[in-house]
């Protein structure tokens, strides 16, 4: 038909006598698409451009859409023609033809080659989804972007930007971004589009509206304390346990562990102190505490402080004080020995030798020696007598501890005084006794004198008469 079209139409334009026309037929323009491609988005403008490879002066040019003439929209403009905001009702095949004027009267061009406009709808705004949706995460967590639309049929690829920097390393045709273990360099404004695949030119959707991704760490680990800072406690002592937070954190909860189990009757839980009155050996073992604190209406567990320890001894005994000589009674000016002597066994003595009122001498061991002694030369100058102790220091695990006083020690200076008293006694004592002995001899001699010489001078005897009478009565006998 469109041969015979022409054909026909030659035929009668020679019959109306108008032959000229016919001997020189005007060659087709070519109609393009100013923006070099043929699918447009509801609402883009479209440029279509005919051209005539003639070098006659065209006059005119006229456009058709499916074989049917249309008129551009801002009217015809030489040989462009335009559509402002191309919708679906525009796709279709385009022709244009172009008519010149000369001596010969009108002529007309036959059409261009057709050229299809496509009109896409517009790809929807993405919206980024964030699953499981929470206002913060914690490293190690798990969570899922999904760039969300309604369904296109075409193939699409998907980008993803953080603090608008594309993405690397992704599956571009996935819709998903997963995070499978979260870390603090993951937060961010986090937004996602696609494209359409498929087509001579990139489509493109607009981007999603950012979501923040905010990742925390768990909050910093508390400090455990004791209160008195000590690892070594003495049985019966009062210890406190005291968590303490990194200071800004507000926190709403403490624990205390023992061995790894909460403590029964635990801490006040604002506090985050705790008492052991009277320790004993049972309350002796590893300790750790946690917080707990409110970010982003979470409630996040601190990470355990690291564990502290103490152990409980029983207190310290006495040491025993001895003397030499073992009275302590000593001259003016002579020497006595103290021994102080300790029970057990420390890396670390001191031994402390006092008075009531001060201390004499301190001796450190570093060995493990139980008994220490001093030499102290007593003079008359210092008290007559006076009370002596000793006890001592050991460092345990970092803690000095003072041992009780030994019993009391007496040293008695023996004064001058005192021994020339005893020794004027000792030698009244020897006199009297002396004396003693003188009597009962001149007694005893008087009497063994009497009884030999009675016979042999009774002249004697007469001159007492009772001596006489006795000395008869011993006759008798
Ligand atoms: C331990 O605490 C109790 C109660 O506060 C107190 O009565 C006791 O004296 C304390 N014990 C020691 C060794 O400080
Ligand atoms: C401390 O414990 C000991 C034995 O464990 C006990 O004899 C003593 O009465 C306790 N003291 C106090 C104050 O509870
Ligand atoms: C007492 O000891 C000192 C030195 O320790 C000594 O020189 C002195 O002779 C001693 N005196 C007596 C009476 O033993
Ligand atoms: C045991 C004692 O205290 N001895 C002292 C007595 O006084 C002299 C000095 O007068 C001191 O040197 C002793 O240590």
């Amino acid at each position: 038909m469109s041969i015979i079209l022409p054909v026909r139409c030659c035929l009668l334009v020679c019959l109306l006598g108008m032959y000229r026309l016919c001997g020189a037929a005007l060659p087709s323009p070519f109609l393009s698409f100013s923006a070099g491609y043929a699918t447009y988005l509801i609402g883009e403008p479209v440029y279509l451009q005919c051209l005539a490879n003639s070098t006659l002066t065209v006059h005119g040019y006229r456009f058709f859409k499916n074989n049917q003439e249309v008129q551009s929209t801002m009217g015809s403009f030489g040989n462009q023609f335009t559509i402002n905001m191309v919708n679906t009702d525009h796709a279709g095949s385009y022709t244009c033809i172009y008519w010149v004027s000369d001596s010969r009267g009108l002529q007309t061009s036959s059409h261009s080659p057709p050229v299809t406009l496509s009109v896409l709808d517009q790809p929807s705004t993405p919206v980024l989804l964030i699953k499981p949706k929470h206002l913060l995460y914690f490293v190690g967590e798990s969570v899922t972007l999904v760039c969300d639309h309604p369904h296109v049929n075409s193939q699409l690829v998907y980008s993803f930007q953080k603090d608008g920097t594309e993405l690397p390393h992704r599956d571009l045709l996935q819709s998903e971004l997963r995070f499978s273990h979260l870390s603090t360099k993951d937060s961010g404004a986090y937004d996602c589009q696609y494209w359409l695949t498929g087509h001579p030119r990139r489509i493109i959707s607009s981007r999603s509206v950012s979501q923040k991704l905010y990742v925390t760490d768990l909050s910093a680990s508390p400090v455990l304390n004791f209160q008195p800072p000590y690892s070594t406690f003495i049985l019966g002592e009062n210890l406190t346990l005291e968590c303490v937070a990194p200071s800004p954190v507000p926190v709403t909860l403490f624990r205390l562990y023992k061995e790894g189990r909460e403590m029964i009757g635990s801490p006040n839980p604002h506090s985050g102190r705790h008492t052991l009155y009277n320790v004993t050996k049972e309350d002796q073992g590893e300790y750790t505490c946690m917080y707990w604190s409110t970010k982003g209406q979470r409630e996040i567990p601190s990470t355990q402080s690291t564990a502290r320890k103490f152990n409980v001894i029983a207190p310290l005994l006495p040491p025993l004080l001895s003397l030499d000589p073992p009275n302590g009674r000593i001259w003016d000016g002579g020497n006595v020995t103290l021994f102080c002597t300790i029970l057990s066994h420390f890396e670390r003595t001191t031994f402390h030798f006092l008075t009531e009122k001060e201390e004499i001498l301190s001796v450190s061991t570093n060995k493990t020696e139980t008994r220490k002694s001093i030499t102290i030369t007593v003079r008359k100058s210092n008290a007559t007598a006076a009370k002596y102790f000793c006890q001592y220091t050991v460092e345990i695990n970092g803690r000095l501890l003072l041992s009780p006083k030994s019993s009391q020690a007496e040293i008695t200076v023996i004064t001058g005084s005192v021994f020339w008293l005893i020794a004027a006694g000792v030698v009244a004592g020897i006199v009297v006794l002396f004396i003693m002995i003188l009597l009962l001899y001149w007694v005893l001699r008087s009497r063994i004198d009497q009884t030999e010489s009675a016979p042999k001078t009774p002249e004697v005897s007469s001159e007492d008469s009772g001596k006489f009478i006795s000395s008869r009565s011993q006759d008798k006998c």
